[in-house]
C-alpha cells in the first residue's frame, strides 16, 4: 500500500516497535477481538463454540477485524488462541462450557512421546492471516501471537487451567528432564507457528506469558527467559525485520532480566507494574507496552483519566504502545473504550 506520492503508508505501531517516539502513542487492547463485543457474541452463538470460530478462517478473519470497525486502533490481533500449539502437538483440545479449556491426555500422566504432532492444524490460522491481510487498512499493524513455552506447558501438563500452576511447577522440579522435553517441543512448534503467521502476513508478534509470575527466580531463568530467548533467536534468524513483543505477566522485579535475557524488541507490562519504575530500570530506548488496569476501564471516568495521565507521563521519553495490563474484560462498556481512545489522543 502507498500514498499518492508513492511513499509507503506509515504504520505508527510498527514504527514504535522499531524505536520511534511519536507524540501520541499508538494503541490496541489485548483481547480486543472477543466477548465484550455484541457482534462477537452473535457469531459465537451462531457457530456454537470457540474452536469452531478459530477453524473457520473466514469467521476468524471477520472477528479479527470487528474491533477495527468500531475503534480506530493502530493494531489488529489475529483471532486464534495460545492453545492451538498443544493441539498441533497432538493433544485433544476442547472448551467446557462455562469452565474453560481442556487438553487430553494431561502430560502429568502421559508421556510427550505418546502424542502424534500434526502441524497441519496451524494451516487454518495461516489462512485467517491471509484473509485479514487482504482487507486491513494500510495504517493498521497486524499482530500475530503465540503463548510462551512456560504458560503453554502449564496447560499441557495439567490438561486445563490450574490454580497457581501447581502441576507444571511440581513436574519442573521433580522431573526436569521430562519437563524440559515438553518445553523444547513447545519451542519448536512455536517457532514454526510464528514463522508461518509471519509468512502469511503478520507484521509483528507477541509472546503471551500469562503465568510468568508464578515461578521462583531460578525457575524463571530456566523456563521463561531461556526458552523465550531461543524462540526470539530462531524467529529472528528467519525473519530479522519482524519485531517481537514479550509479555511476561507478573514478572515484576524480574522484568529487566527478562528484557536483557530474551532479546525481545518490546516488553509488555501488566497493570501491577509502576510505569515510573519500569521506565527507570528498563534499557533506555526499549519500547514498552501497557499498562492500564482492565478494571479501571470498566469503571471509566476519572479512574481512567488519572491512570492514563500517569502512564503517559512515565513514558514521555520512551517508545510506548498504549494497552491494558491484561485482556479487556467481558463486561467492559463499549463507550469506555471509545472514551479511552479520545483521552489518549488528546493527551499526546
Ligand atoms: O468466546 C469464548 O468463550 C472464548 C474466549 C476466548 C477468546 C476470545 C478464548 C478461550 N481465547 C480467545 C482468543 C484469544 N486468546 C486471543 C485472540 C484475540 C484477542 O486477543 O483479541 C488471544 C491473544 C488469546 C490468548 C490466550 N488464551 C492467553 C494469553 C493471554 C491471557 O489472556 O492471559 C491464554 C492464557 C489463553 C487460554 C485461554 N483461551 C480461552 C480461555 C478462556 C483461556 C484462559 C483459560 C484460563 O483462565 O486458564
Amino acid at each position: 500500500m502507498s500514498t499518492p506520492d508513492g511513499q509507503a503508508t506509515p504504520k505508527p505501531l510498527l514504527s514504535v516497535l522499531r524505536g520511534e517516539k511519536p507524540a501520541i502513542p499508538p494503541m490496541w487492547l489485548m483481547r480486543q477481538a472477543g466477548r465484550y463485543l455484541p457482534e462477537y457474541r452473535a457469531l459465537r452463538a451462531e457457530k456454537g463454540g470457540f474452536l469452531e470460530l478459530v477453524y473457520d478462517s473466514a469467521c476468524a478473519a471477520e472477528i479479527t477485524i470487528q474491533p477495527l470497525r468500531r475503534f480506530a486502533f493502530d493494531g489488529a490481533i489475529l483471532f486464534s488462541d495460545i492453545l492451538i500449539v498443544p493441539y498441533a502437538l497432538g493433544q485433544k483440545l476442547w472448551f467446557e462450557a462455562g469452565e474453560g479449556p481442556r487438553m487430553a491426555p494431561p502430560l502429568i500422566e502421559a508421556d510427550l512421546a505418546s502424542l502424534i504432532p500434526d502441524f497441519s492444524r496451524f494451516e487454518a490460522v495461516y489462512e485467517t492471516v491471509r484473509q485479514v491481510k487482504a482487507s486491513l487498512a494500510p495504517e493498521v499493524t497486524f499482530l500475530g501471537f503465540a503463548g510462551s513455552p512456560w504458560t503453554v506447558a502449564t496447560y499441557m501438563v495439567a490438561g486445563q487451567g490450574s490454580k497457581d500452576q501447581g502441576p507444571a511447577r511440581r513436574l519442573a522440579y521433580g522431573d526436569p528432564a521430562k519437563f524440559g522435553a515438553i518445553i523444547d517441543a513447545i519451542v519448536d512448534a512455536t517457532v514454526t507457528y510464528l514463522s508461518g503467521q509471519i509468512e502469511a502476513g503478520v507484521e509483528a508478534v507477541q509472546l503471551f506469558d500469562s503465568w510468568a509470575g508464578s515461578l521462583a527466580p531460578l525457575e524463571f531463568e530456566r523456563w521463561v527467559i531461556a526458552p523465550n530467548a531461543e524462540i526470539v533467536r530462531r524467529v529472528k534468524a528467519l525473519h530479522p525485520q519482524v519485531p517481537i513483543i514479550g509479555f511476561p505477566k507478573g514478572a515484576a522485579a524480574k522484568l529487566p532480566d527478562y528484557a536483557a535475557g530474551t532479546g525481545v524488541d518490546a516488553v509488555g507490562l501488566d497493570e501491577t507494574v509502576d510505569p515510573h519504575w519500569a521506565n527507570a530500570v528498563l534499557p533506555k530506548g526499549l519500547p514498552v507496552q501497557g499498562n492500564l488496569d482492565p478494571l479501571a476501564l470498566i469503571a471509566g471516568g476519572e479512574a481512567v483519566e488519572k491512570s492514563v495521565a500517569n502512564i503517559m507521563a512515565a513514558f514521555r521519553d520512551r517508545p510506548h504502545i498504549f494497552n491494558l495490563g491484561h485482556g479487556i474484560l467481558q463486561d467492559t462498556p463499549i463507550e469506555h473504550v471509545e472514551r479511552l481512545i479520545a483521552v489518549i489522543r488528546n493527551q499526546g
